[in-house]
């Protein structure tokens, strides 16, 4: 190559160099460097042309080049610091009319969504919510349920200790369901009450498909004169269609908890099979047609009494089931441990 040709190189890369720089952001300042200045870039090549062109000329061509290099080095430094982080260009151009950047705004989780629908539905029926703590003391957990010490039915409900005594020395407790709510609330408020509450409890039980030992509970109490299992069993089907659809059924099976009489367990038709694919063993009831949902009952006299409710003048009745197994039915959910995992598939589902 000789002197001419090598000038006409030179110029023809600044050329081109500028027209990088004036497109850019087309192409970030970094890529334009690489391609340029970078060690196979296209101004090192042509200055390693230099060693075929004799000393006399190559000595002038020599400064012309690194000439160029310090412009193109400065315009680059320029682009640069007119940068911000890495895709972001601010230039003088910048047109601020245009839509921000979209940020994902993300999703309620299906279990505060199966919460937020059933105490929509309480709400729709007249009841308030109430609240209670998640370390409770004996008395409210159990005794005042009409557990007594040492009842067997304590042993329903694996209990976690917090290694703390209350004030009449018994040792507190993560609550091992949302009743306690019920205690708590008829000693805050006279009768007539229609409250409910959705939260937290604990059992020290192993996690499996269907079980958690941390998991949530919902549960509604009514008392006032004259309140019958007819009441119970009106609302419960009304709560279970609001919920489900007018179509599913619901029905009562004898059953015990200590703080209700009578008691009940809820079964509601299975809204897989509809009750018709016993035949086929539905997956979800196991061909029974029913899938048991929820506790419930008479609120017993023993816990009426001991809130200081006259039980010759008040009834009431209470029901409560797991959100888990709401949520697992509302989202076709197969198994409970999923509702724990922050998997975006199954967060991005209910929006
Ligand atoms: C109770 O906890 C009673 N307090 C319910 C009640 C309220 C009865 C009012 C009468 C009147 P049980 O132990 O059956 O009952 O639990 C209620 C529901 O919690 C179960 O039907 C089930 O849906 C859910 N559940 C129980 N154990 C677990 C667990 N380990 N993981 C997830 N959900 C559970």
């Amino acid at each position: 190559m000789n002197a001419t040709t090598w000038k006409e190189k030179l110029s023809a890369i600044r050329d081109s160099f500028s027209i990088s720089v004036a497109k850019a952001p087309a192409e970030s300042p970094e890529a334009i460097e690489l391609r340029y200045l970078g060690r196979k870039g296209e101004l090192a090549l042509l200055l390693r042309d230099l060693k075929d062109i004799p000393i006399e000329e190559r000595k002038v061509l020599g400064a012309l080049g690194n000439t160029a290099k310090e412009e193109m080095t400065a315009k680059l430094d320029a682009l640069k610091g007119a940068s911000g982080p890495a895709g972001f260009v601010l230039k003088s151009d910048l047109d601020l009319t245009l839509p921000g950047w979209p940020f994902p705004k993300g999703s309620l989780h299906p279990l505060t969504h199966t919460m937020n629908r059933l105490a929509e539905g309480f709400l729709k029926l007249g009841f308030t919510m109430a609240d209670g703590p998640l370390v409770e003391d004996d008395y409210h957990n159990f005794e005042a349920l009409n557990f007594p010490p040492f009842h067997p039915a304590r042993d329903m409900q694996d209990t976690f200790y917090v290694g703390v005594k209350d004030t009449s020395g018994k040792d507190m407790l993560l609550r091992t369901h949302t009743s306690p709510v019920q205690i708590r609330s008829m000693e805050k408020q006279d009768p007539p009450l229609r409250v409910f509450h959705t939260g937290r409890v604990f059992r020290s039980e192993a996690v499996d498909a269907s079980h958690s030992f941390a998991f949530h509970q919902i549960e509604g109490l009514y008392v006032d004169k004259g309140v019958s299992m007819a009441d119970l069993k009106w609302t419960v089907d009304a709560f279970m269609k609001d919920l489900f659809g007018s179509s599913v059924k619901t029905r009562f099976n004898p059953s015990y908890f200590p703080f209700v009489e009578p008691g009940a367990e809820v079964d509601m038709s299975c809204i897989f099979c509809k009750g018709a694919n016993s035949a086929a063993r539905c997956p979800v009831c196991k061909g029974t047609g029913w899938l048991e949902l929820m506790g419930a009952g008479m609120v017993h006299p023993n816990v009426l009494k001991g809130c200081k409710y006259d039980p010759e003048k008040w009834s009431g009745f209470a029901f409560g089931g797991g959100i888990e197994r709401f949520a697992m039915l509302l989202y076709g959910i197969g198994d409970m441990r999923m509702l724990y995992e922050n998997d975006l598939r199954i967060l991005k589902q209910v929006q």
